[in-house]
């Protein structure tokens, strides 16, 4: 029976015909995708904050307008994603208990600080970028619900990516003050961005399964080519460098070579000691505890109109 089940589950995989929430599927299927939705939905929470740390000092009013509708665009897909995970049988709740105890990840990239302005150019061009690169194959995952909220979220982001390169664009035909900071903002930012897409192929546990069922659609690796492939020419219009010296144009595999990653860096950041995890965790526990009351209102006020509904009914 089980084994017809299966059978049946990645025959519709292989056909591509989407798995719904009351579809049956393997635990391990169902596993897997809570632990990538619950990761997801947490970067994008906890990814509101190194750029809401520059609401209040935007150089402008049109600036500080479209930072605070991208912080809450990113507020809008986290909620969005909780709301597709919940369909496979895990709570809100749950999902935020294991972000505050440390049981989930979120993204390496959002424990890096925002140090100028120019970082929220650069959040832009290549974290939003390597997010879209990631993101835009999982429009295609097989789970149906978060297929569906991929397509809302991947047209957000375009719009993200395009505001923070138009950000650096601005500064590099600027004062040399302002070039020496677009660089210094895509020095620092350019290997983390590099690091999101995950470890490298032959040593990340869960890409091969995933693939086989269709929730990734790349590996880590070929999407993290396609993703430097696009920078190394972008660079060019900003008249900046990307911080590698071995990045060079290989004319027989017809993409770029680039130069080592360091991963230690990149475990020492997911396994809790980059620069501002644990000022992340603290700020997200903090507007947690403070906003209690919020949901103790909103579910008395629901309450209250329900019994108010049944007692007209
Ligand atoms: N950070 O075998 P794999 C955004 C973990 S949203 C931390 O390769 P998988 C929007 C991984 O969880 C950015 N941990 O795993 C925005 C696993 O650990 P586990 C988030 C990482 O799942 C922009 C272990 O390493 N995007 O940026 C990372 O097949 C601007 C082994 O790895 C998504 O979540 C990492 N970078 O592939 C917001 C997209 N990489 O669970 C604000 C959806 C790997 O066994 C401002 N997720 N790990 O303990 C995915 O596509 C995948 O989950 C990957 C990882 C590609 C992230």
């Amino acid at each position: 029976m089980a084994e017809q089940q299966e059978k049946i589950f990645q025959d519709k995989v292989d056909h591509e015909i989407r798995i719904e929430p009351k579809d049956w599927m393997p635990d391990q299927y169902r596993k897997t995708l809570i632990r990538q939705m619950s990761q997801h939905a947490h970067s994008e929470i906890v990814g509101m904050l190194p750029e809401g740390n520059w609401i209040t000092r935007a150089p402008s009013l049109r600036r500080k307008a479209t930072l605070i509708a991208k912080v809450q665009d990113e507020a809008g897909h986290g909620l969005y994603l909780y709301s597709a995970a919940e369909t496979l049988g895990i709570s809100r709740a749950e999902m935020i208990d294991q972000l505050h105890s440390g049981k989930t990840k979120y993204s390496s990239i959002f424990n890096y600080p925002t140090l100028t302005w120019a970082d929220i150019g650069a959040i832009g061009w290549l974290v939003d970028g390597a997010a879209i690169m990631n993101q835009v194959p999982l429009c295609r995952a097989s789970y149906g619900p978060y297929a569906r909220a991929m397509i809302r979220i991947c047209k957000e982001e375009s719009f993200h990516q395009r505001q923070g390169f138009e950000i650096l664009l601005t500064l590099s035909k600027g004062s040399e003050e302002q070039k020496r900071m677009c660089q210094d903002a895509i020095d620092r930012w350019w290997w983390p961005a590099v690091m999101m897409f995950g470890p490298n192929d032959e040593s990340s546990p869960h890409t091969k399964q995933s693939v086989a069922w269709k929730i990734k659609r790349f590996t880590n690796d070929e999407l993290r080519q396609k993703f430097i492939d696009v920078c190394a020419e972008q660079v060019h219009i900003l008249g900046m460098k990307i911080p590698d010296p071995d990045l060079k144009w290989n004319e027989q595999t017809k993409h770029y070579d680039f130069g080592a990653i360091n991963w230690d860096e990149f475990w020492n950041v997911v396994n809790g000691n980059g620069p501002c995890n644990k000022e992340r965790l603290a700020a997200r526990i903090k507007a947690h505890e403070e906003g209690a009351w919020v949901r103790e209102a909103a579910i008395a006020y629901a309450e209250k109109k329900k019994r108010k509904e049944k007692v007209i009914a």
